[in-house]
């Protein structure tokens, strides 16, 4: 303590957060990546960044954007068209069943190209991206429903549906919002665009959304602001928007009955607008499904109590938080009670009628959390740089903790589901300022974690996060998520489908048709094979490549010199990448992760000639090795043989089979000795012909895979030890 200055505070800190070496953490988080269009994964309490999941960006380390695969995932981003490669993602939701996380998909938007992706939890892939056809930006997305039927995105700055040009005069009777209902097919863990629908909103710019649960189950409630209608225009002289959008006391939370809203679609109510079904306002009025409730001033987030009955709502120029009851909502409703109409004719709820409560939180509240302990809430306040816990069913603050500084979204654990967990809650800070070493004038985010445990917070750590600005992230408990460790060999990661380039050990292969190079390869420890490509100036060329290893974390990677291509290729996977041979000359290929001891040898050439270029006879590379060489290459293999068969002797001693990961690393194992007899008998052949040079080479090509052989074994060995395998028959 004294030699670090660190307080007795610090050391308590410091042990709720501390993992061991080998340790996991107890919850895992998904943060949006802000302007990186990424996921980051961390852990809690550790704050230990696992990884970064390219979703609306290029990510080279994955391959994401750089193999054929994923650059088609990439590409259902394109708007009509146009290339897009990045994304300003804002809210991570994680799937649920029941209304609790269920750890098999996540899903994030982008604020500034109103789009929508899907991840798989499997594999921590990005799968699919959904463009909103109708918005030109969202902000109230990714909310799901309590059983994941439906993602929810609502749109934010409103424009015409129409892709055509509308003057801003003709904004209130042109532009739109609309919240959209993403119809989500669990089975194929994708979206289907033409099952989902929008429902209509005035050109209010609609913010936040949360679904209702339990109680309030089948309805969702998103806010807005600006329901002024305001447009600026300083150029013109006129008052800038942040004036006009704020010169209201009171703007609108959206109730929309989506239960009732997809039965209207089913029943044909809905009037298709680019490809997709909307229920216009005018229907949604008739059929009473859309209802507006007055919201103190330019309110940001809405949240769901864990029961459903009641909503909070954070007013960003209010101090207070305005808890609504959903039993006096629908209780209006019900009565057909309303205030009034809005300009489009929509039912306006009174706001003093559907309160439960408004507490004084403190300055510029902007989004709310729940407890595993009943009625208690967080909330983050923007301007003071505090959370405040409270109580919503009483309506009093218990606590207040100051932190660093200006906080946006936070979050609890599972503290948007119907059974938080409690424990913890992460604040994202907006501003680091002086928390970190200066990196210059772009600073990090700052994730700070707070106990909570107790009556009173206790903050613990501060994680800088520089990729981007990550507004909110959600954790799940994680012996929830059940992701696997390899492919069914031959797979395309992307589809989840067996690739058409999926290729088998001993079946690589080139074949050539007119212009085209179409290569069939593998990877394993440690080539590529073919290890020479040939091809023409002008040739399209086309590399399939296949890891068929098997064991945890043996992930080869590809890349070929000049021409912009990389994969990561997974145990199993199989991944394509492809270029036009557009220049002559010398390319070197290689693998790019360490993989092994020969890792730097996993490599090969692309050889591009010139047209019409003419063969030239080659002169054999003379002979260096001598009988000498090869008898001391031959012990060495011999003495290798006995380390092996020891170790293969003390696992096949024990239950080996009732490991899954040892059974995967002999397979693998196996596979590598039996290129060991191939090679073998290579050097047989050459040694009967007395050409000392090939069996010397063959045979360091044997104790190459036995030494691959060996390694396997070994990791399989210390797995057995480590897990108390038990005598065999036992
Ligand atoms: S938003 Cu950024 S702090 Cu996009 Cu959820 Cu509130
Ligand atoms: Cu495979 Cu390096």
């Amino acid at each position: 303590m004294k030699a670090r200055g660190l307080t007795q505070q610090n050391l308590l800190a410091a042990a709720k957060t501390y993992v061991p070496t080998g340790g996991r953490d107890e919850f895992t988080a998904f943060a949006s990546g802000g302007q990186s269009g990424q996921i980051i994964v961390y852990g809690i309490p550790s704050m230990r960044i696992m990884k970064y999941i390219g979703v609306f960006t290029p990510e080279p380390w994955q391959g994401y954007g750089f193999d054929e695969e994923s650059k088609k995932v990439l590409r259902q981003g394109n708007i009509d068209g146009k290339e897009i490669n990045w994304g300003d993602t804002h809210h991570p939701a994680l799937s649920e069943t029941n209304g609790d996380y269920d750890g098999q998909f996540l899903f994030i938007n982008d604020k500034a190209n109103p789009r929508l992706a899907v991840i798989d939890l499997r594999d921590f892939e990005t799968k699919q991206i959904v463009v909103n056809p109708l918005y030109k930006s969202e902000h109230g997305g990714a909310f799901v429903t309590p059983n994941t039927d439906y993602v929810i995105e609502a749109s934010q700055y409103p424009a015409p549906y129409s892709k055509k040009f509308v003057p801003l005069e003709r904004f209130n009777e042109e532009y739109r919002g609309g919240v959209t209902y993403w119809k989500f097919d669990r089975k194929s863990g994708k979206i289907d665009p033409k099952q989902s629908f929008t429902v209509e909103l005035p050109p209010y710019s609609q913010d936040l959304s949360d679904a209702g649960k339990l109680v309030s189950d089948g309805w969702s409630f998103t806010n807005s602001f600006c329901t002024e209608r305001y447009v600026g225009g300083i150029e013109k002289g006129r008052p800038p928007y942040e004036a006009g959008c704020s010169a209201k006391d009171t703007d609108y939370l959206h109730m929309i009955n989506w239960k009732k809203a997809a039965e209207l679609v089913k029943q044909g109510k809905a009037k298709k607008i680019n490809g997709m079904d909307v229920i216009m306002m005018d229907t949604a009025v008739k059929e009473g499904i859309l209802f507006l409730i007055p919201e103190p001033k330019s309110p940001h987030g809405v949240d769901v109590t864990p029961d459903g009955k009641l909503i909070t709502v954070a007013g960003k120029l209010d101090s207070h938080v305005s808890v609504y009851s959903f039993d006096k909502i629908m209780a209006q409703i019900k009565a057909g009670k309303f205030e009034s109409k809005d300009p489009y004719g929509i039912p306006v709820l009174s706001m003093k009628d559907s309160l439960h409560t408004q507490v004084a939180l403190g300055l510029g509240p902007l989004h709310t959390q729940y407890d595993s302990k009943p009625c208690i809430a967080y909330t983050s306040l923007y301007v003071d740089s505090q959370v405040a816990k409270w109580n919503y069913c009483e309506g009093k603050v218990l606590d207040k903790l100051n932190i660093h500084y200006n906080i946006g979204h936070l979050m609890t654990m599972e503290g948007d589901t119907e059974h938080p967990k409690g424990h913890y809650l992460v604040a994202l800070n907006k501003l680091a300022i002086d928390r970190f070493i200066p990196v210059g004038p772009l600073h990090p985010q700052n994730h700070q974690l707070i106990d909570i445990s107790e009556d009173k917070m206790q903050l613990l750590y501060d994680m800088p996060l520089p990729l981007g600005e990550p507004h909110y992230v959600v954790a799940i408990k994680s012996t929830t998520l059940k992701p696997g460790i390899r492919y069914k060999v031959g797979t395309d990661s992307r589809t989840d489908e067996p690739s058409k380039g999926a290729t088998r050990a001993g079946e690589e292969r080139v074949v050539r048709k007119g212009k085209s190079v179409e290569v069939f390869g593998t990877e394993i420890r440690s080539h590529i094979t073919p290890e020479t490509i040939e091809a023409e100036v002008g040739d399209e060329v086309t590399i399939h490549l296949t890891n068929l290893e098997r064991a945890e974390d043996e992930t080869h990677g590809f890349t070929v010199d000049t021409y912009n291509v990389h994969a990561s290729v997974e145990p199993g996977k199989t991944v394509t990448v492809k270029f036009k041979a557009d220049r002559e000359g010398v390319f070197p290929f290689y693998c790019t992760e360490f993989c092994s001891a020969l890792h730097l040898e996993m490599e090969g050439y692309l050889l591009v000639k010139p047209k019409g270029y003419k063969e030239v006879k080659t002169v054999e590379a003379k002979a260096v090795y001598t009988k000498a060489d090869y008898d001391k290459q031959v012990k060495t293999n011999v003495d290798t043989q006995a380390v092996i068969d020891s170790v293969v002797g003390y696992i096949t001693s024990v239950n080996y089979k009732d490991f899954p990961p040892v059974v995967a690393l002999v397979d693998d194992a196996t596979d590598q000795l039996n290129r060991a007899k191939e090679a073998k008998a290579k050097m047989e052949d050459a040694a009967k012909k007395s050409d000392w040079q090939n069996a010397t080479l063959w045979a360091g090509q044997w104790w190459q895979y036995q030494v691959k052989a060996a390694d396997i074994g070994l990791r399989a060995k210390t797995y057995l030890e480590e897990h108390g395998a038990k005598k065999a028959g036992k």
